[in-house]
Parts: C-alpha cells; sequence; structure tokens
C-alpha cells in the first residue's frame, strides 16, 4: 500500500475503496487502511491501520462482534451506516468518523485532524461540542468533569502521589462524553503507552493517542451512563462475585510480625468488639523478602497461625510480589530458570532488576507456560488455608523505576517489547494469581487484589489506589478516584483507609473509616514506621466512631452484597457517581458536589474534610432522608451538620433498604432477621436482594436466591415478593420499618389489618466517651418508628400502608 509522507502529521486522507465485510466493512484510504465492526447495536470498534493487517489481538476484550442489523449507502461526498441506535458518517474526502443519532443529531465526530499519525504515534482528533463534559479514565486524580485536563496511561508506581500526579498504577482508557442531553462512551484498545487530551491546552479538540500500534477505540452508544458502563463491561468483562468475607473490614499493615503480633490484632477486634473478617500480611511474614517463604522466626508456624485466625473468624491475605530473588539454592527462583518463566532481554538473558528481595527476575505473566507455572507456587499457601492473595509492585515497580522498554515479553507466543507490555503485565499477573488460585481452591473463591492493572482487570481483581497520604485533600481525591474507577468497570475498588504515608490524625482517621465503611473495598492500611491505625489506635472516642460504622457496614451486607451481585450481573458499580444518574444536572460537578455518590442504589454519601463540621451538599431530583435521624430533605443546595462522629448520609425517598438486624463478629454470622426499612416517597421503586453461599461457585450453577421488594408510593404500597431460585433464604422473619409516615399506626398485610408498634431507632450508638460527665448522651436516633414484624412467607406479602 502506498503510504504519503507528505506532512508532518498524516492523517488517513481520502477514502480508495470499501467493502462490506461481516458485521461492518473495511475500506482502504489514502495514508492507511480502516474497518469498522459491530459488537452489538450499540457499540462499533474503529481500527485503521498502516499496515495491511490489522492487529486482533487484546487482553481487554472478550466480547467478539455479532451479526448486527445495518445498512451502508454512499453518496458524493460521504459513506452511510445506519445501525439500529446510532448512525456512522464518514466523510469521503478525509475518512472522517461522525457518530449521530437517530434524529441526526452528532454523539461524537472527528475534528479535521481525523485520524493521524505522527510518526509511529497515532491520534483520533474530535471535536470538542458545545458544553461538552468528560468523566471516567478510572484511577486518575483531577476532578469529576474532566474537560481541560489531560493524562497519560502508563502504568506507574507513584508512591505518595501527590494530588495532581499521572500517570498512576493502573490504566483504563475509558472515558464517557456527556454534551446536549446526550452520552457516549470511548475506549482505546491499545496498550502501548497512550493519552487522553481532554480540551487540554487547546480550544478545538479532545484527542486519544498511541505511541505505537493501531487506532483501535470503541464508540458505546447508550442512552444513559449506566447503560454505556453496561456496554463497556460487556466489551471487557465484569467482575466475579468476590467472597463475601473480603467486603467485610480489612484489617492491614506494613507489617504485623511476629505471630504474636498477628494474633494480639486478631484478639483486639473481638475484645473491643469491633467487626472485622481478615488480617492481611504484609512483606514481613517472608524470608528476606522472598515470596513462597515463611520468616522462620516471625511465622515460626504458618499452619496454626492461620488454623487459629481462622478458629477466630479471620481470613488471611497474604502479599504477593512479582520479583524473584536470584539466589541459588532458593526453589522458586530454581525452579523458574529451569522452566524458562522469566522475562528477557533482546539477548535472550533473564532481566534483573532490584527491589525488595535485591536483584530479581520477574515472570513473564503473557506466557501461558509461565502462568502454569505461577499456579503451582501458590499449592503450599492454599494448603495451609489462605485465601486471599496481594498482587502488589506489578507496574513493575523497581528501585530507579525506570523499567527498561527493551526488555521483551511473550505475548501468547508472539513476542513484544515492554512498550506494548507494561500496561497489561500487572493485570496478566492479577490474572494468573486469579485462574491459578481459583483452580487450587477447588470451588471456593479466592479474593484477589492488584495495585497495576489495564481495562478488563475487574475479571480478575479487586483493585486499590496504592500509597496514598495519610491527609484529607488524599481522602477526597480517593472519593474521587474510587467513583471513576467505578464507571471504569472497576466495581472492587478502594483506598487505604486512614492513609499510607504519614501519620493520620484523630479527626481524619475517624471521618476516613466512616467513608470507607461506604466504599466497595474496606481496608485499613499504614506504612511501615507511622504510627498506629488500627480502629482503636486514637483514642476512645474515634474507636467508637469506627465502631458505629464498621458496625452499621456489616448491618448493610445484604444492601452491600446485593449491590456487589449488580455489579457482577451488569458492570453497574458499587459506588456510584452522581454523574451516572444526573449526567446532565451541571450542579454535580461543582468542586464542592463533585464528591457525592450513591453507594448502591439508595444511599447517597457526602463526603467532608475532617476538619469541617458544617457543609454544604447538593441534592439531586428526588427527596431525600437523612440516615441517622429521618430528617427530610428535598432536592437542591441544603448546609447539613458534620460532626467527627457523623458522615452526611441520605437515603432516596422511596427506596426500600434491607440490612441485618444484629452485627456479629464477621460476615459469616449468620442471622435469620432481616430489617426492611421502607422511606416514604411518591416514586414506584424496586430492589432486588441477592443471597448465595457466601464463598463458592455454587451460584454459576444457579444456588443463590433473590427476593424483590416493590414499594409504589402513590398506592401507598409495599409488596415483599416471594424468595426466588434454588436456594433457601437464611432469613426466617421480617422486621419492617417504616420511614417518614409519621405515627402510622395500623398496615394491613394481604388483606388483614395489623397494628403497628414503635420505637426509638438508632442505626449509631451515642458515643460514651462524648458524656464524661454521666449525663444522657443522645447520639442521633429516630423517635417513635413505626414498625411491624413478620414471619418470612413462601408467598408474595402485599401490604397496604
Ligand atoms: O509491601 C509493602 C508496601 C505495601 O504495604 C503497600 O501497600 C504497597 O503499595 N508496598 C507497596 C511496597 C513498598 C512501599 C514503600
Amino acid at each position: 500500500m502506498a503510504i504519503l509522507h507528505s506532512s508532518l502529521s498524516k492523517s488517513l486522507s481520502q477514502i480508495d475503496s470499501w467493502a462490506s465485510i461481516p458485521n461492518g466493512i473495511s475500506g482502504k484510504a489514502a495514508n492507511g487502511n480502516f474497518r469498522v465492526l459491530f459488537y452489538n447495536d450499540h457499540i462499533a470498534r474503529v481500527t485503521a491501520s498502516q499496515h495491511e493487517t490489522f492487529e486482533e489481538f487484546s487482553y481487554a476484550v472478550i466480547a467478539n462482534p455479532k451479526n448486527t442489523e445495518f445498512s451502508t449507502n454512499e453518496d458524493a461526498t460521504h459513506l452511510h451506516i445506519k445501525s439500529k441506535h446510532f448512525n456512522i458518517s464518514i466523510d469521503k474526502a478525509h475518512t472522517r468518523f461522525a457518530f449521530t443519532t437517530k434524529q441526526n443529531a452528532v454523539i461524537n465526530e472527528d475534528d479535521t485532524f481525523g485520524i493521524s499519525w505522527n510518526g509511529d504515534q497515532v491520534t483520533t482528533y474530535k471535536k470538542l461540542q458545545q458544553g461538552e463534559r468528560f468523566i471516567g479514565l478510572g484511577e486518575k486524580t483531577g476532578p469529576l468533569d474532566r474537560r481541560g485536563q489531560g493524562y497519560q496511561n502508563w502504568n506507574t508506581d507513584n508512591f505518595a502521589y501527590h494530588s495532581g500526579a499521572d500517570p498512576l498504577y493502573c490504566s483504563t482508557p475509558f472515558y464517557i462524553g456527556i454534551h446536549n442531553g446526550l452520552v457516549y462512551g470511548i475506549f482505546l484498545d491499545n496498550t502501548f503507552k497512550s493519552f487522553v487530551n481532554f480540551g487540554a491546552s487547546n480550544n478545538r479538540f479532545s484527542s486519544f493517542s498511541a505511541d505505537k500500534g493501531d487506532m483501535n477505540y470503541y464508540f458505546i452508544h447508550g442512552e444513559s451512563v449506566a447503560e454505556v458502563i453496561q456496554h463497556y463491561t460487556h466489551l471487557t468483562g465484569r467482575m466475579p462475585l468476590p467472597p463475601l468475607w473480603s467486603i467485610g473490614y480489612q484489617q492491614c499493615r506494613y507489617s504485623y510480625f511476629p505471630d504474636t503480633e498477628v494474633q494480639s490484632i486478631a484478639d483486639t477486634f473481638h475484645e473491643k468488639d469491633i467487626p472485622a473478617d481478615v488480617i492481611v500480611f504484609d512483606i514481613h511474614y517472608m524470608e528476606a523478602y522472598k515470596i513462597f517463604t515463611w520468616h522462620k522466626e516471625h511465622f515460626r508456624d504458618p499452619k496454626k497461625l492461620i488454623a487459629d485466625l481462622q478458629a477466630k473468624g479471620f481470613e488471611v491475605v497474604v502479599m504477593c510480589d512479582p520479583g524473584i530473588k536470584v539466589e541459588d539454592g532458593y526453589h522458586t527462583y530454581e525452579d523458574g530458570v529451569k522452566q524458562n518463566v522469566f522475562i528477557k532481554y533482546p539477548d535472550g538473558s533473564n532481566f534483573t532488576a532490584q527491589v525488595w528481595p535485591g536483584w530479581c527476575h520477574f515472570p513473564d505473566f503473557t506466557k501461558p507456560a509461565t502462568r502454569v507455572w505461577w499456579k503451582e507456587q501458590f499449592k503450599e499457601y492454599v494448603s495451609l488455608g489462605v485465601k486471599g492473595f496481594w498482587n502488589d509492585m506489578n507496574e513493575i515497580a523497581t528501585w530507579g523505576n525506570q523499567l527498561p522498554e527493551n526488555i521483551e515479553l511473550d505475548f501468547e507466543g508472539n513476542p513484544d517489547s515492554m512498550r506494548r507490555g507494561r500496561n497489561i503485565y500487572g493485570m496478566q499477573m492479577a490474572r494468573s494469581t486469579y485462574e491459578g488460585t481459583k483452580a487450587l481452591m477447588k470451588g471456593k473463591r479466592p479474593f484477589n487484589l492488584t495495585r497495576a492493572g489495564f481495562s478488563g482487570i475487574q475479571r480478575y481483581a479487586a483493585v486499590w489506589t496504592g500509597d496514598n497520604v495519610a491527609t484529607d485533600e488524599h481522602m477526597m481525591l480517593g472519593t474521587r478516584m474510587l467513583n471513576s474507577m467505578g464507571l471504569a468497570g472497576i466495581a472492587f475498588c478502594g483506598y487505604d483507609v486512614g492513609g499510607f504515608v504519614g501519620d493520620a490524625n484523630p479527626k481524619l482517621f475517624a471521618r476516613w473509616i466512616a467513608l470507607g465503611a461506604f466504599s466497595p473495598f474496606f481496608r485499613g492500611h499504614s506504612m511501615v514506621n507511622s504510627r498506629d491505625s488500627e480502629p482503636w489506635s486514637f483514642g476512645e472516642e474515634v474507636e467508637e466512631i469506627s465502631r458505629n460504622y464498621i458496625k452499621l457496614r456489616y448491618r448493610l451486607m445484604p444492601y452491600i452484597y446485593s449491590a456487589f451481585y449488580e455489579a457482577a450481573q451488569s458492570g453497574m458499580p458499587v459506588n456510584r457517581s452522581l454523574a451516572i444518574y444526573h449526567p446532565h444536572d451541571a450542579k454535580i460537578y461543582q468542586g464542592q458536589y463533585q464528591h457525592q455518590y450513591l453507594f448502591g442504589a439508595n444511599l447517597l454519601v457526602a463526603p467532608i474534610e475532617s476538619y469541617k463540621e458544617l457543609m454544604k451538599v447538593y441534592l439531586p431530583e428526588s427527596n431525600w432522608f437523612g440516615l441517622y435521624d429521618d430528617a427530610l430533605y428535598s432536592s437542591g443546595e441544603t448546609i447539613v451538620e458534620c460532626p467527627p462522629d457523623k458522615l452526611p448520609v441520605f437515603v432516596k425517598a422511596s427506596a426500600v433498604l434491607v440490612m441485618n438486624q444484629e452485627v456479629g463478629n464477621n460476615t459469616k454470622h449468620k442471622q435469620e432477621l432481616l430489617e426492611i426499612h421502607v422511606y416514604k416517597g411518591e416514586n414506584e421503586t424496586s430492589f432486588t436482594r441477592y443471597e448465595d453461599d457466601g464463598d463458592s461457585f455454587d451460584y454459576e450453577q444457579g444456588n443463590f436466591c433473590t427476593q424483590q421488594f416493590v414499594h409504589n408510593g402513590q398506592k401507598q404500597q409495599l409488596i415483599i415478593e416471594k424468595v426466588k431460585g434454588k436456594r433457601n433464604s437464611q432469613y426466617k422473619k421480617y422486621v419492617v420499618y417504616f420511614h417518614g409516615f409519621g405515627a402510622l399506626e395500623n398496615v394491613s398485610v394481604n388483606g388483614n389489618n395489623k397494628q403497628l408498634l414503635s420505637k426509638d431507632y438508632r442505626y449509631l450508638q451515642p458515643l460514651r466517651s462524648f458524656d464524661p460527665v454521666g449525663t444522657v448522651n443522645e447520639g442521633y436516633k429516630i423517635n417513635d418508628l413505626p414498625y411491624i414484624e413478620i414471619p418470612a412467607s413462601d408467598e408474595d406479602i402485599k401490604m397496604q400502608l
């Protein structure tokens, strides 16, 4: 193919020929080949290359093109592709793409430069639409609305990153554009170093570039942000359900040792009546930081230690670093050399770099044989009862932080350099750990956590935001990042509660743990040589606040687990930026409101710095109830109190909230009594509760149950549907609470009039430490809340309120 080299930057230029192909079209332009493929009625993949063939391989995308109805025709100037929900037109003089609605409104269109090359680097330029906003891109600092910002995707160990730092550990080149009542998604599937510009340093275009390889992006159509996320996760996959225990509170520290300290941490949770599910072993459990070894003095009898912890109700998560120490006599090293599993220099020798254990080799996780080898290494952990694995340093982080780009990876038998490999190395490590331990654990769900990742990482691991800092700014930034990661398909994500680097102060810790209780992955963690940061390490008052919020999280578990189920089904995140529900409401993007999010479908969380005791919140369309006191708010801006013991949380009017009545020490504590909280409102809402055994894959064979709650505000009706599915529900009894209904005295249950009882109700307990002189501290409570107890039933329960 003739390629013109007439200018520094060359675009595809005019179309020479085109033809229909299965599921799309392909064509030749003056300066490259192009192709459009439909993956369903909402997704079109656009590829452009300077080579004869397109690059087909992807670690990110697991969907295939699908038979989709579309028609093509051309006129003098354009090639038109009409699909069910949107049209594409390609101008023949320049091969520029425009995506429009069926009514011809522009959703997204190329700028003059279209798809251009500048050397090897390929860029797609898009016209900035009037008022266009951009959200997403996953683990990125910066504001919710990314207009005017630019970002790089290049997985990087960024210790103690500052609040504008970029890039960080995990790259997901997927964003959502919003303008003129429309939304759409763009996913750039290219693992070379890439850049996304949302109108930074220019006033005409947004753009996305990759340093090398094909231009390969997916245009995603959707009526709503939720739909766009659903299609993006159709492409890149969704999270498998994690074990229930991993959604409980996890206590981490760099590092707890020796074994007696670990035991004492576990015991302290029980003594202090603070629920927790996990103790994490960071690098000091190993002998000289050598993975798959145990420190002989610090962890004298790992089997007994783990068994003891499990007897106390704790699961263990262990640190897994990719660096394998070069040391004769170290089995993993010697076996790795023998099996030829390590990353190579171009001359065939093993790449060697320095990290925790000293000079190391690094497994090539893009090689199938390495993944099998990696699995074998986990046999001992699994036989000892370890069920959780933590993939760290997988950017790859090495001393010097300058990973050579000439080192080579297998790429499933099609070798390529680290230039293509760096962004997916972490994901392939997480994949190897997940697939390996899953196979070894014989039907039980492993918990897998990673620092680095790429689009699709949600199929293998939860992601946490790395080495954050113990400041208010970082706490707020962390919330924005989790909300943004949720938009990019990573539903199971979290930050180090309390901040990893530096010392939190009591107020900061109190606020952060409250916020963490309303985040998907809930783990306290801190750096070696920083102050103790367990929930009891900041004095009595903070301990009580921590207990309150951790307990609230445990009580909310049926609600939270159902949100995880939704994420596994549709990709809908657990932390839901307000932009998911209200993308066209300008207010939600304002600096003071941009952190707000829905935790699951019905709880609005308003994050706020720890030193503030009053804050302004923006409640979008709907009425809302203050969670702790049932105060009623209509939509709009409002000022609320937020002292250290009160993180503002609101419940959506008409919502139904399901909770456990008791807390228990951990998620294994099974309960028979389900609380059902109904909030007054005008709308019809439904909520689906999900339940399974919490730790096996039997749900894939249908061993689960669901239950729907339908509340019709207009008709004043609540239907508690019968439990559906193969599994018997653990709940034998319901207590239904009626919020906002005033002094309701009777309801009709299946046509029979029933009298309600009432009592003072608390989501949070009053703090004893606030009450030094013995006067009665009321805390937050809901006075005389009407309720009724009813047995669970095999039939629908219909209540007329
Ligand atoms: O393994 C030690 C730490 C870990 O605690 C932290 O969470 C990781 O992000 N790890 C990084 C290695 C080095 C930290 C300075």
